[in-house]
């Protein structure tokens, strides 16, 4: 169990070799595994899918919506990135959703997703999603689908290992990847003094069941090593949660040497009922932090952004039998849990074999004191004592496991690029099939749940190589949809994602299609600039702000003819769209904004900043082919100089003379057309 530099070695050569030519350890060619029985995907035009599948999408910071099992694209949902497409990040109204403690961050890496749970099942209320780089989760309702809340987080850097949800949305859970100086020490410290001054941290967040509202009910800290992916107890381990962890060597440079140095690293066992029972207890330390937290109000349709400054922490060494560690060779990535809550199954990305826990003999271990020392002032449980075996041979580079509810387990394999299927009773390894190319994530429909729906498996991959026409130096990335009702897994699709896709989690049409939103009511809009129809749309002037209160309606946007402008008025557009029918969005842009167009939903007002920076005229119009006359849904705007004596009038459907303000004391009106 002890360093062994020779293994190390031959593992490290290996994943390099591998990573560096991913041909080596390729399946055979793309051509040659196509065989897929397209009729298992196909569904018929006007026909609906069985499953929606909500789909992290990396780098672009935004979270996709793809039907299963067809793998058509339903929705880019904008999250953590702006969106020129909707206006989000860039409307007055949705800009605070992007507020953190650093200011505006309108970009974040997103990995992960997790639906909210009601007795271990997807109940189709929210789904949560992680953004790892400036750390923070956010909320989507899945009636809307729509980013309804944003919420930092502290002491934590590399929110990697988030968001997980337990069995009954008590908690979405997050760990640090990357462990710091926490939040309220000085942080100004040597890096190498790592082992000294950097802790990690997990945090409990707590999920308000009526309105999904998140709060930080509690965090505790950790050894400064680095978290990875995680998944809470359930059933009968409902309670205990799940992290793995790697850098137990605590590594601060080169670490892919030198975080791979111990043959084990661990899971960290977290009894998070008892640290319930300490933070009652006021064994929470209160810590001062700073975090936004970030709420979009759907009546008011306004996102609200406040700085919260104030934290509890729970300390191990104040709270007894808290936790434990159980070891885990090497480099853990995923850590998954069964559907029965029984077996956790930690794969570690370097090992040769896949170690599964017993949730039985874990309490058991605890109950027995069959301990194997202390890591950090930790319990370190002895590995054989919780070990219910281990999966020999399975393949290379295990990542992450999923789970059919007949007691298979599916595993995904890096550097082998291939899902292996094995049977949690005996750990016999039942099937394997190639993925093209280099899967990260797989994914069963409730595959997390206590009740997985074991008929679809989707594939993640990191690479498509061969697999689309080529599009330049950046191929496509890709998902593949595997049959898996029977005794083998069957590729029956290949489909292109958007950014790159990780975790995914796909719910059954059913359970969400029937709820979702159509319009929102325009007496309930309580907008500070909504119009309440196109009698009161109006333009006002306070200093060089000017304010446009505008509707929108098929086919005019109300005024459509605004003088007064001048050089250095900033102008905000306040539209208001006056529709109740589903599915007819207005949109409005002008020309020069520096920003985007903003699309407003039925019902809803959203508004868009412009700076006149030259005089002229600039045409304004709507962006969504909204009917037959969307090309004609246009208006004007003219700007003159900044000492110009014009005076502000509106109008639709007019043609007054041209005014100054020596001859118009007040604004112009509107005509009923
Ligand atoms: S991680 S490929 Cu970003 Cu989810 Cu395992
Ligand atoms: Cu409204 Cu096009």
């Amino acid at each position: 169990m002890k360093f062994n530099y020779f293994k190390t070695y031959v593992v490290l050569i290996m994943t390099l070799a591998c990573l560096v030519s991913m041909q080596s350890c390729k399946p055979k060619t793309a051509q040659s595994a196509a065989s897929g029985d397209a009729s298992k995907s196909f569904v018929a035009p006007g026909k609906y899918d069985e499953f929606y599948n909500i789909v992290s999408g990396g780098f672009n910071g935004q979270v996709a919506v793809y039907g299963i099992p067809s793998g058509r694209l339903f929705r880019i949902i904008p999250v953590f990135s702006q969106s020129p497409e909707s206006g989000y990040g860039f409307s007055e109204e949705t800009k605070p959703m992007l507020n953190t403690s650093h200011g505006f961050v309108p970009w974040d890496d997103q990995h992960h997703i997790a639906l909210s749970q009601t007795k271990g099942e997807h109940d189709g209320r929210w789904a949560f999603a992680n953004g790892n780089n400036t750390p923070r989760i956010a909320r989507i309702d899945l009636t809307t689908f729509r980013t309804s809340e944003i919420l930092e987080i502290p002491n934590s850097a590399g929110n990697h290992a988030s968001p997980f949800i337990t069995e009954n949305s008590e908690y979405v859970v997050a760990a640090t990847r990357f462990s710091i100086p926490l939040d309220d020490q000085n942080g100004d410290v040597p890096i190498n003094t790592y082992k000294q001054n950097f802790k990690g941290s997990i945090s409990f967040i707590s999920i308000d069941p009526a309105s999904g509202e998140m709060n930080i009910a509690f965090q505790i800290r950790t050894p400064g090593v680095n978290f990875d992916l995680s998944r809470a107890g359930k059933g009968k381990s409902h309670g205990w949660f799940f992290f793995s962890c790697y850098n137990s060597e605590k590594a601060n440079t080169l670490l892919e040497q030198n975080a791979s140095a111990k043959d084990k690293d661990f899971v960290l066992a977290v009894n998070w009922k008892k640290a319930e029972e300490y933070v009652k207890a006021g064994k929470a330390k209160k810590q001062a932090v700073k975090y936004a937290h970030n709420v979009y109000n759907e009546n008011t349709h306004t996102a609200t952004s406040t700085i919260k400054t104030e934290i509890v922490i729970l300390d191990p060494a104040d709270c007894p039998d808290m936790m434990y560690m159980i070891p885990c060779p090497k480099s853990p990535h995923g850590t998954d849990v069964d559907p029965t809550g029984e077996y956790i199954v930690a794969s570690g990305k370097l090992a040769a074999s896949i170690p599964v826990f017993s949730f039985t003999k874990l309490q058991k271990a605890i109950a027995d004191k069959a301990f194997d020392g202390e890591y950090d002032g930790i319990t370190v449980i002895k590995y054989e004592a919780a070990l219910h075996g281990e999966v020999v041979k399975p393949g290379l580079g295990p990542l992450h496991t999923e789970f059919d509810g007949k007691g298979n387990a599916y595993t995904s394999m890096f550097l082998s690029s291939e899902i292996v299927k094995w049977r949690l009773s005996d750990l016999q390894v039942l099937d394997r099939v190639p993925t093209y190319y280099a899967i990260g994530h797989l994914s069963v429909p409730g595959g997390p749940t206590a009740k997985p729906h074991g008929k679809y498996m989707i594939a993640y991959n990191k690479m498509t190589k061969d697999r689309y026409l080529p599009t330049g130096p950046e191929l496509t990335q890709s998902a593949q949809l595997y049959d898996i009702s029977g005794e083998k897994m069957k590729l029956i699709l290949d489909f292109p994602t958007t950014g790159e896709p990780h975790y995914a989690e796909a719910i059954p049409a059913a359970l969400i299609q029937s709820k979702q939103r159509k319009i929102y009511k325009i007496e309930e809009n309580t907008h500070a600039y909504v119009s309440m129809g196109e009698g009161k749309a109006k333009v006002e002037r306070n200093g060089n702000q000017v304010h446009v209160w505008m509707t929108a309606i098929r086919s005019h946007l109300t005024p459509d003819n605004i003088e007064g402008i001048k050089v250095g008025d900033e102008v905000y557009f306040h539209v208001t769209n006056l529709e109740q029918d589903w599915d007819v969005p207005h949109g409005f842009a002008i020309k020069g904004a520096n920003n985007a167009e903003i699309l407003i939903m039925p019902g809803e007002t959203q508004s868009l900043k412009w700076v006149a920076d030259r005089t002229g005229i600039f045409p304004f119009y709507c962006t969504d082919f909204c009917s037959a006359l969307h090309q004609e849904m246009s208006g004007y705007l003219r700007v003159s100089p900044a000492g110009s004596n014009v005076a502000l009038h509106f109008s639709t459907g007019t043609n007054k003379p041209a005014v100054t303000a020596d001859t118009v004391k007040t604004s112009g009106g509107i005509s009923k057309n």
